[in-house]
């Protein structure tokens, strides 16, 4: 087991990251911004260390700061969080070099599942489903006609090194094809140097499930159900539930298993995630994220797993800590994101909290690293906190969670507290029924 993790990452997911190793009995250290001197994590690790001015290029970016703070402080692990360097190949390369352990997988199947296209032809000859669509790159105009006309329009230009929405043009009939080939593929080589593309069937209305996975990296892997993370505005998730109101056990088992014989062929290392869209009852893939992500608190919720101390075991080369038949899905979970943002606009709303009182009781969870008196810094994401409610089932999920929603207290800026007060008395949501359009849809009807 390791000796001491350093945490590269700020806010919730920092101290998320620092209880699983304070309950393994392992060393904290946080590093932070200067703008983050007096951030929660900060005061609760061990030991802190300061690596640099406010802009993450400069400080949670900054690889050659956290290799430092790493030497002077002793650490055998680093914990990437997710976002900054979480799906860095490059940074897990560069501690392997130095003796320290990425808290993650290999940096060969980071590599594998950021290029688009090369994921998709992986997972494919492992055998999961995936939206129907070209072999590979697409640069000429005749080949892309044919791919069209033969899935049937609209179709959906992808570019290759974007994912979470950076870089997709509709193409809704043949007339708009070779205009959407040339600017997907002209904005793709301007916003990422890789002006590679692919074409898929443009699903209309579809579900955003996400199965999550842990495999040892060593053939073995597990599958811990699935979230429903429909409800987004903008590719940014807003709420997210598991189980998917969609799916019935049958199905849940079904994608579960093919999913994690994949993951275990691939000999994958560690928590991930595979995206899919789904309609009609069936699944299509559509990106695996190799991290921890900022929903897992639900699947944590449903199953009874840390996934922390999942992810802790397997890079420290103790495997995982159960098998498929020792996972259990229990109840309902739902996951609210709290963010410093106004609950229509969404626009960022930094500043001091003048009052912060979290909601208590059976079945809630806060995952928060702010507090009363806490200025808000405005150089990171507006993430403050998340606010998780299991339940026996949905219907009392739900129940807890109006009660829970009522409890919370935050003054002094704006939330998107407001917003989930809405969702929770509405019938569509009550019903969960609901694709990745209806967030926005409704936020245009009741503006
Ligand atoms: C799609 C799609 C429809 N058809 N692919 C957006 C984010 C990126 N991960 C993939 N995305 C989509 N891919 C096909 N073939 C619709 C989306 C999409 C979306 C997906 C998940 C959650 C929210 C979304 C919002 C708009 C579009």
């Amino acid at each position: 087991m390791f000796h001491k993790i350093l945490i590269a990452n700020r806010g919730e997911i920092a101290l998320r990251v620092l209880r699983a190793a304070k309950e393994l009995g392992i060393q904290t250290v946080a590093v932070h911004s200067t703008a983050d001197a007096d951030a929660m994590h900060v005061r609760l690790a061990d030991e802190s260390v300061c690596i640099g001015p406010p802009p993450s290029r400069d400080s949670y970016l900054n690889i050659h700061q956290i290799l430092a703070a790493c030497e002077i402080t002793g650490a055998d692990a680093v914990h990437p969080g997710y976002g900054f360097l979480s799906e860095n190949a490059k940074f897990s390369e560069i501690l392997a070099a130095h003796n320290l352990t990425f808290i993650g997988p290999s940096a060969e199947h980071i590599r594998i599942m950021g290029d688009k296209i090369t994921a998709k032809k992986t997972v494919k000859e492992l055998g999961i489903p995936v939206v129907p669509g070209s072999d590979g790159a697409v640069t000429d105009d005749v080949e892309a006609k044919r791919i069209a006309a033969d899935i049937g329009y609209p179709v959906l230009i992808k570019a290759s090194a974007g994912g979470g929405g950076r870089g997709m043009k509709v193409a809704k009939t043949e007339a708009d094809l070779a205009e959407a080939l040339s600017t997907a593929r002209s904005e793709a080589g301007a916003a990422f140097g890789d002006d590679a593309v692919y074409i898929e069937k443009y699903l209309e209305k579809p579900r955003h499930i996400e199965v999550q996975v842990m495999g040892d990296g060593a053939g073995k892997a597990i599958h811990l159900g699935e979230r429903d993370c429909s409800l987004q505005r903008r590719h940014q998730k807003v709420w997210e539930e598991a189980n998917s109101p969609a799916l019935n056990v049958e199905q849940r088992n079904r994608i579960g298993e093919i999913v994690s014989k994949a993951i275990a062929d691939l000999g994958y290392s560690g928590a991930g995630t595979i995206e899919f869209l789904y309609e009609n009852g069936e699944f299509y893939f559509i990106e695996m994220n190799t991290r921890l992500q900022v929903e897992h608190p639900v699947t944590e919720a449903i199953t009874g797993i840390d996934l922390v101390h999942e992810q802790i075991r397997v890079a420290s080369g103790g495997g995982l800590s159960c098998t498929q038949d020792e996972v259990r899905f229990e109840g309902h979970a739902i996951e609210c994101r709290i963010n410093a943002e106004d609950p229509r606009t969404f626009t960022p709303s930094p500043g001091t909290i003048t009052h912060f009182h979290t909601p208590g009781g059976l079945g809630i969870r806060v995952d928060s690293g702010v507090y009363s008196g806490y200025r808000i810094p405005p150089y990171y994401d507006s993430l403050i906190g998340k606010l998780i409610v299991h339940g026996r089932n949905r219907v009392e999920c739900m129940m807890r969670l109006r009660r829970a929603l009522d409890e919370f207290v935050v003054d002094g800026i704006k939330t998107t507290l407001p917003l989930f007060q809405d969702l929770v008395g509405n019938p569509d949501i009550a019903n969960g029924d609901y694709d990745i359009h209806w967030l926005e849809n409704y936020l245009a009807k009741t503006s």
